[in-house]
């Protein structure tokens, strides 16, 4: 089995910055020879991705924006990337959102409005771009979806409230779109990463907690790199994972075995 990546062109939604699980997952494609596109939701982090597009081996990726809350954003953005590149290999989907006042206190404090926000850009914009990209044709040759997951999709995690019903919608996602695409040869799996530092985690009073947790109880007794989990997603986006769909693999260093 090869396990290079070279001729191969994917996807990869979400970086925001250099801490971006995004990010670790582009460097690890990177370093195994992929070609990359990057998406981006917000004008503010262009510039950002731009940067970092830059510091690849595999230079002159493809930056784009697409507002994962539109399906005429997303139907346009790849569509651009059919006219660039004809073909992709894979999508990284790393993308979520709830607002910051629903992500503390009671999950009963959410509202309508929030429970769909979370909803329509977590797990909604998974199915929406799988859609997409079997419409337009996109991975004629088969290929593999990932998105990001985190344990509070399963059981209920201090704070995470409606992102943790949001994750739950995503991880039925996966498995719905897992028998759908499968006819394509297209594979669709969640990797469940464990706590890091990322923006998303910005602004969590308790985060240092969350994380000395992870040391005492973790089987691993430490936590987790965006690197770990971009060497999951390079096996998850090759060959190497051809088997493998509908799945739900944690890279938490065994936190969800813990009770
Ligand atoms: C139990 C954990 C503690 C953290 C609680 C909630 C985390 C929710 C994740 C969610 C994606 C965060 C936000 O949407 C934050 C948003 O309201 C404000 N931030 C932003 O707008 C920034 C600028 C942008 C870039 O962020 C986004 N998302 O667009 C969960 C921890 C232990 C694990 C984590 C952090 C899981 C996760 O899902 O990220």
């Amino acid at each position: 089995m090869n396990l290079s990546l070279e001729g191969k062109t994917f996807v990869v939604m979400g970086v925001a910055n250099k801490r971006s699980i995004a990010w670790g997952i582009a460097q690890s494609l990177d370093a195994a020879g992929a070609r990359l596109i990057f998406t981006y939701g917000r004008e503010r982090t262009e510039k950002n991705v731009r940067q970092l597009a830059e510091t690849l081996n595999h230079q002159n990726s493809l930056v784009l924006q697409c507002n994962v809350e539109s399906d005429e954003a997303i139907e346009a953005c790849f569509k651009t990337i059919k006219e660039e590149v004809g073909m992709i290999d894979g999508i990284a989907h790393c993308v979520a959102f709830a607002n910051t006042e629903e992500l503390k206190g009671d999950y009963t404090n959410v509202t309508r409005e929030g429970f769909l926000l979370a909803h329509n850009i977590s797990s909604y914009s998974l199915t929406a771009v799988a859609k997409v990209a079997k419409e337009l044709e996109l991975m004629p040759n088969g290929g593999s979806i990932i998105t990001l997951t985190y344990l509070g999709g399963e059981r209920v995690m201090e704070n995470y409230n409606i992102m943790g019903v949001a994750k739950a919608s995503l991880e039925a996602s996966v498995k719905y779109l897992a028998n759908d695409l499968g006819k394509q040869n297209i594979r669709v799996n969640a990797i469940s990463a464990g706590p890091i530092r990322t923006l998303s985690a910005k602004g969590v009073g308790d985060f240092n907690s969350v994380l000395k947790v992870m040391d005492e109880r973790a089987p691993l007794h430490r936590g987790v790199s965006i690197d770990e989990v971009g060497d999951t997603a390079y096996f998850l986006l090759s060959d190497l994972s051809r088997g493998i769909t509908g799945e739900n693999i944690h890279v938490d260093a065994g936190y969800h075995v813990i009770g």
